[in-house]
This record gives C-alpha cells, structure tokens and sequence, in this order.
C-alpha cells in the first residue's frame, strides 16, 4: 500500500515548505491545499529566489513565475508577475476562475488586483539591492549551477531560508517545486519562484510553465524541476518524467531518463548547467535526479519529520 500522505519539495529550503504542507496532509486534507499553502510560505519568506523579496531581472524588477495543478489536470498559472505577494494563489484563481491557464504580466496583475490581492511596493529587498548593483558592475548573464551551496561552500547565514549566494556574492537560484499525495489519494503540484536573477526582462522560464517545470497528472503521478529553466522547456520536463512513469518507471528512473534526454541533447553543455528533476508516483514512491552533482530535496511522509536527501546525478 502506498507510504501516503507524502510531499517532496525541491532543495533543502522544501523541508519547511514541507512542514506547512504536512499539517493540512496530516489533518487529511486536500494535496491541492497543502502544496499552495507550501508555496505561500516561502513567497512570504526573504530569499534570492522565491517571492518578491527574489532577485530582480536586468533592469531592477521582481518578475515572479508560479503554476499550480490538481489530479483532474486543471491547472493555472501566472508568469511575468510584478509586486503581488503570492503568485502562487493567483495561479490558483486562474486556475479556478477563468477558462484559461496562464495569464501574464501586466494582465495576471490587474486579474490579481481585481481579485483582492495587494499591490505591493515593488522595492527590492536588501540583499536583492546590494546582489543587483553588484551584478551591474559587469552585467554579465551567466547562470550559475547551483552546487557548491549544497556542499555547503559559500552559503551565507543560516537554516532553511538562508540566502543562496556564492563568496563572491554570485547568487544561486532555489526555485520551489511542491509535489504531494494526500490520505486520498489525490496528487497536486506547486512551482513558484522569481526565476533566474538578472535575466532580461520578459524572461520567463520553466517553473510557471505546465508540463516544464510541473506536471500532474492523477491516474500515474507528479513531478517538477529546479534549474536551468531553457533546458528544461526544451524537453518538456515535467512532462516526459510523468510520461515516463506511466509507462512503468520509477520516479526516480523516470528522472533519471529525463536528464539523460537533456544530456544526450546537449553533450557539451550539460556539465555546466544544471537541472535537477523529482517525482512521486500513485504508489507513494519517491524520486529525483539532476544532470550535475549537488541537487538535494526534502522528503516528508508516514510522520517522519521530514527529511533533506541529495540526489543522484549524471555527473
Ligand atoms: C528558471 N527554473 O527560472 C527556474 C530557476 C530555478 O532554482 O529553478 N532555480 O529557469
């Protein structure tokens, strides 16, 4: 019988996300809830990568990305998204409310204004400031793999919402991808972040992107990626790791064999960025997999507390 509830999340930041979620899971409530109440936690939090405390694009903004999906393939999402706390509820609300699935820009910020939500300051948070005013300096666009932080080099402060920066003040991205199985069986996913810092404005990458950067689908299982979101979008990630799994595949082969597609198609380019995959099938069981060493996730099921494994990797 499948190990449920269960909820994984990307990165060692995911075991608080977990946390939150686990209370609607553990009360038997519904995945779809419990992975955006997830996802609000760490929107509210400040960190280089999710919510409006993130790093900002080129020309100094916040641009925040989030998609949400249940076990029916409904599904919502908002890219391109300035100065409103939670996109990932907003994502929701498209989700719920409209006969579509991905509003963005200027238009995800009025449909979030008409339906409640804030308009926030727009002002950069502190570390934001300082890490965009160093990057102007050089204005140079190189993604950086996220992988010494997880090695514990260079991360700055402390516990779960610590700020992922190099050293050298180079910022590291920790998108959040939320997967979950309730008491009923029921499979949801939530991905939000503020994508990678200092891209050019308009960018948009994976994470708000169905069937990129989250795929659910409830008769097989769920899964999301964290990491080079132009990699990612290019396989149709999420996806092909679902697809993969319905024709038999563990979670973590199907990961597996999604960065195995992602290497074959960039064999002199992958061991310089990073992706990183997980997943969780009907069955309660867990995977993960990234193209270079480095990527951990947080694991939380049965009432075990929860906790941080890194994965296996390509490199
Ligand atoms: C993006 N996939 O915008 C996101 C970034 C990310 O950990 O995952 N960071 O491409």
């Amino acid at each position: 019988a499948a190990v449920k509830p269960l909820v994984v999340s990307t990165w060692d930041s995911g075991l608080a996300v977990n946390a939150v979620a686990w209370k609607i899971l553990s009360a038997g409530g519904y995945a779809l809830d419990a992975v955006e109440a997830g996802a609000k936690s760490i929107e509210a939090e400040i960190n280089c990568c999710v919510g409006l405390g993130g790093n900002p694009d080129r020309d100094g903004h916040v641009t925040l990305d989030a998609c949400i999906m249940d076990e029916k393939y409904n599904c919502g999402s908002v890219a391109f998204l300035e100065r409103i706390l939670h996109p990932i509820s907003v994502a929701r609300k498209v989700m719920e409310t409209t006969p579509h699935v991905l509003l963005v820009g200027e238009g995800a910020q009025k449909f979030a204004l008409q339906n409640g939500f804030k308009l926030e300051s727009g002002k950069l948070s502190p570390d934001a400031e300082k890490n965009w005013k160093e990057w102007l300096k050089k204005s140079e666009y190189k993604p950086v793999m996220n992988i010494e932080q997880q090695q514990g080099k260079g991360r700055k402060g402390g516990g779960p919402f610590a700020p992922a920066f190099f050293d050298d003040g180079t910022p590291n991205h920790d998108t959040m991808g939320t997967i979950a199985l309730d008491a009923s069986g029921r499979l949801s996913g939530a991905c939000t972040t503020s994508g990678m810092g200092f891209k050019m404005r308009g960018r948009v990458g994976d994470s708000p992107i169905i069937g990129a950067g989250l795929y659910v689908d409830g008769e097989v299982g769920a899964a999301t990626s964290s990491g080079q979101g132009e990699e990612v979008i290019r396989i149709g990630g999420t996806h092909l790791v679902v697809e993969f799994m319905r024709n038999g595949a563990t979670p973590m082969e199907a990961c597996k064999k999604a960065v195995e597609r992602l290497v074959k198609i960039n064999p002199k380019k992958a061991k310089d960025f990073q992706v990183g995959f997980i997943a969780i099938n009907l069955q309660g069981e867990v995977g993960a997999y990234s193209v270079n060493k480095g990527f951990s996730y947080s694991v939380t099921q049965g009432n075990d507390g929860g906790k941080v494994l890194m994965a296996e990797s390509y490199y």
